[in-house]
């Protein structure tokens, strides 16, 4: 049994809402909703509740917390010997705005959305929001990941343009939203994404001015002009949910169908521009500073670059979890070799930021022993995660004459994982927004692996063409696709070891 510390949520009454989230998953209620749960207790600022929705999957999850009396339980693991189990209480209010199909479905007709889509943009257009926060996944801002560009050919953002005051996407409801407040004389809330992208803040303005310039040019320079899009980087390791993390927090008293699991770790840099204010979450361990961005590149391409890594080389060779990847010890080697050989070099960081330190820190957060972090879970949407994951470093390198064989070995891996059938032949679902494309590919060109890979790095709305320009960087693709899959995980690992 694990030494368990609880913290049980203040039964102060309830705070004024005066933010609405975007995106009611797993991290949100394990990250933003802890900051502001413990800023709450310790300063009693009851100014800053949250209504937090679900725009188009998981009416359960809004639903049962509403019956829960909007409280659930946050487990922070060190490891196996030490659970913080914290109440959380700072939701006052949960939404939901669509429907509920598996989230990628393109023919969702504009009649089957809705049920609290008013009340949702009726909380977002009061003069009590003072801001509005994001996790919507990648996807959700209907980018082009490698141009960052709307991308205004999504039946989604049809839909929007189409239907303004009817929003089905996260851009949608922000315009429409915003379009109010302005008619109402309300200054603008502000607008924080806390998803992993690079410029979260940047991107995300990019989302919502290119919609508004489609429905009102006015609207869209009021919005480019009186609207703050501050940066954040965020980092906490929060896996989906499993019947043994269930399992184990009953074995500890806990019976919460809404609760989460996430590692003790957690940071969170912020840009401080916020002209509607913020809850002083500083004190909370908040990092307010002026340019996030070499936090978020260092975090993506080290982090998130090593969970890509493990994700499509583990999956397609039967491992389950980060825990168990990072266990395997050529594999461990290998997330090594690429964060000090391949991301640190292409990192600009402030002085006094230990890289080598990092990437050994972070080596020891995959290896918590009480995550049950799948594979699977963080090999979906690689369309939307590798620009700037692997490959804007490695287009970086590129330029500078310099090989990634790492990189070259995961784009090969990915490229396998997209079949949908692992090396043993076991099948799985490929969820990306660019599935159907990846299984024509395969389809046209399975049975030349050279035709296949040149495919995949022409797909320049994922692999800048610089890069898929490099003949050695696209040979060490081939050459590391064939090894994949004549020789397996271990053959291939043994294959970059040799270069
Ligand atoms: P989750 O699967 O629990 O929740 C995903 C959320 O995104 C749900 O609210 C879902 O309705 C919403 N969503 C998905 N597609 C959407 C779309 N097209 N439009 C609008 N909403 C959409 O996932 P989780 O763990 O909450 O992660 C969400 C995001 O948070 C990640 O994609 C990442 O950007 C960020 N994040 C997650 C971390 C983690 O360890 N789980 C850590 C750091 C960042
Ligand atoms: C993961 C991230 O799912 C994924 O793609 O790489 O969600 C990762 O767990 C977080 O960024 C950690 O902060």
């Amino acid at each position: 049994m694990p030494n368990v510390e609880h913290f049980p949520s203040s039964n102060k009454q309830a705070s004024k809402i005066a933010i609405v989230h975007l995106g009611l998953g797993a991290f949100h209620r394990a990250h933003q909703a802890v900051y502001l749960e413990r800023y709450r207790q310790r300063s009693n600022d009851g100014e800053w509740g949250v209504c937090s929705a679900n725009l188009r999957s998981s009416v359960g999850l809004v639903d049962s917390l509403r019956d829960a009396n909007y409280r659930y339980q946050v487990a922070e693991y060190t490891d196996s010997d030490s659970v913080t189990l914290r109440e959380i209480g700072v939701i006052e209010e949960t939404l939901f705005s669509g429907r509920d199909s598996s989230g990628n479905s393109e023919d969702d007709s504009v009649d089957s959305w809705g049920r609290d889509r008013e009340a949702m943009l009726a909380r977002m257009a009061s003069a009590d929001t003072r801001m509005v926060t994001l996790t919507v996944t990648e996807k959700g801002y209907f980018l082009n990941p490698a141009s960052g560009e709307l991308r205004v050919d999504d039946p989604m953002i049809i839909g929007d343009i189409a239907s303004p005051l009817q929003p089905r996407t996260a851009p949608g409801l922000i315009v429409e939203a915003l379009a109010r407040r302005r008619e109402a004389g309300i200054a603008p809330f502000t607008v924080l994404s806390c998803d992993n992208m690079p410029d979260n803040g940047k991107r995300t303005r990019q989302a919502v001015i290119q919609l508004a310039e489609q429905r009102d040019a006015s609207l869209a320079s009021w919005i480019a002009s009186e609207v703050a899009f501050p940066c954040s980087m965020v980092d906490r390791i929060v896996p989906a949910m499993t019947d043994v993390d269930f399992e184990r927090l009953t074995a500890l008293g806990v019976n919460d169908s809404n609760a989460v699991v996430c590692e003790s770790f957690s940071q969170w840099v912020v840009e401080d521009n916020f002209p509607m204010g913020r809850p002083s979450w500083e004190v909370e361990g908040v990092e307010m500073v002026a340019d996030v961005a070499p936090f978020e590149t260092m975090k993506l391409r080290m982090l998130n670059g090593s969970h890509s890594l493990l994700a499509y080389l583990g999956a397609i060779a039967g491992i389950e979890t980060v825990y168990d990847g990072v266990n395997h010890t050529k594999l461990r080697a290998l997330l090594r070799r690429y964060m000090l050989e391949e991301a640190a070099p292409t990192l600009e960081m402030p002085k006094g930021i230990d890289l080598d330190a990092y990437a050994d820190s972070l080596l020891v957060r995959f290896a918590n022993d009480s995550l049950r972090h799948r594979l699977q879970q963080i090999a979906m949407d690689g369309s939307q995660k590798l620009p700037q994951r692997w490959l804007s470093g490695t287009l970086k390198r590129s330029a500078a004459g310099q090989l990634s064989s790492c990189v070259a070995l995961g784009v090969a891996a990915w490229i396998r994982y997209t079949l949908g059938e692992d090396l043993s032949g076991n099948r799985y679902t490929v969820d990306d927004p660019l599935a159907k494309r990846f299984a024509d590919l395969h389809h046209t060109h399975g049975a030349d692996a050279s035709a296949l890979v040149a495919a995949f790095l022409a797909m320049d709305d994922v692999v800048p063409s610089a890069l898929a320009a490099d003949k050695a960087f696209a040979q060490s693709v081939l050459a590391a696709y064939l090894t994949l899959t004549q020789d397996g995980l271990d053959g291939a690992l043994a294959a970059l070891e040799r270069n």
